[in-house]
């Protein structure tokens, strides 16, 4: 495979749904068990829809001593050209970055001139708690993410990090995410308000915001002139659309309900070089 940087190229990398998902860590196990068969032709056709929409795409190997492998947001953060391999902050998950580093630092990807860091003990970070808005990276500081990870961070993307303390709910981006690089979406609670209105000061106020009803449907993911939603909340959706279509947007629905069981938000499932 040769790569060649141009101003826009995006890359994906993608992890399979593991035939042991039924096991992934649930922060409030369901009352219904996760149906795996329908998690995987979910997380398919999501992975499908991004292959289709970016300019290269890695399958990394599934991992079946890791359930939580198809969560692979949490295991790199890609800033620019500088990747940051996590630790992440569940112990049992851990080991999930070190394919992912194998995969970043292969020759393959030389066109992309990564410059690689690790975060190191006792940091511990998942991806799922930063978020990128135009230069500024939101981290939130979180059940599974720590100060010692921030203070990494700053030295690596000096001057950028903003730390969100995370109020509830697992990660940053459980409850927020971004529709562009000027406008913020958070799910209509205390928790997400309040730090949706500190992103919004870091920014000082240049950036807009939408609230949805449904904290699921707060994280979304931009593909371009691509806006990737959670199908089954159609009150949050009609916000969404007409936000999108303000942006001269193309929504995408995907249910990923058994995936949400598993605290699997749109963003966990893909590592994006946007
Ligand atoms: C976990 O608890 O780590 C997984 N079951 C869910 C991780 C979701 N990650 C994300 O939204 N970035």
């Amino acid at each position: 495979m040769s790569l060649y940087q141009t101003s826009n190229l995006r890359l994906a990398l993608l992890r399979a749904l593991p035939k042991s998902f039924a096991n992934a860590l649930q922060q409030h196990p369901s009352p219904i068990p996760i149906d795996v068969s329908k998690a995987h032709i979910q997380h398919e056709y999501y992975s499908s829809v991004v292959r289709e929409n970016v300019d290269y795409a890695i399958d990394v190997d599934v991992d079946e001593k890791h359930p939580d492998c198809c969560f692979i947001e949490d295991t790199a953060i890609i800033v620019g050209r500088d990747v940051i391999i996590t630790r992440i902050g569940a112990e049992s998950r851990r080991e999930e970055s070190r394919a992912v580093a194998k995969v970043l630092s292969d020759d393959s990807l030389k066109d992309f001139e990564f410059r690689m860091h690790q975060l190191v003990a006792p940091a511990c970070l998942d991806g799922g708690d930063v978020l990128q808005l135009g230069d500024k990276v939101f981290v939130g500081l979180s059940l599974r993410t720590n100060l010692a990870a921030i203070e990494q961070l700053e030295k690596i993307l000096p001057g950028r990090i903003k730390t969100i303390p995370v109020g509830g709910g697992l990660h940053l981006k459980s409850v927020l995410s971004a529709i562009d690089d000027t406008t913020l979406l958070a799910a209509d609670s205390r928790v997400a308000r309040q730090m949706a209105e500190e992103i919004i000061s870091a920014l000082e106020g240049k950036a807009q915001i939408f609230y949805v009803p449904d904290v699921v449907a707060a994280n979304v993911v931009r593909l371009g002139p691509k806006l990737l939603i959670q199908a089954g909340y159609p009150n949050s959706e009609k916000i969404l659309r007409k936000a999108a279509l303000d942006r001269q947007m193309e929504v995408i629905t995907l249910d990923m309900s058994e995936l949400v069981k598993a605290d699997g938000a749109l963003s966990c499932c893909s590592l994006l070089v946007p």
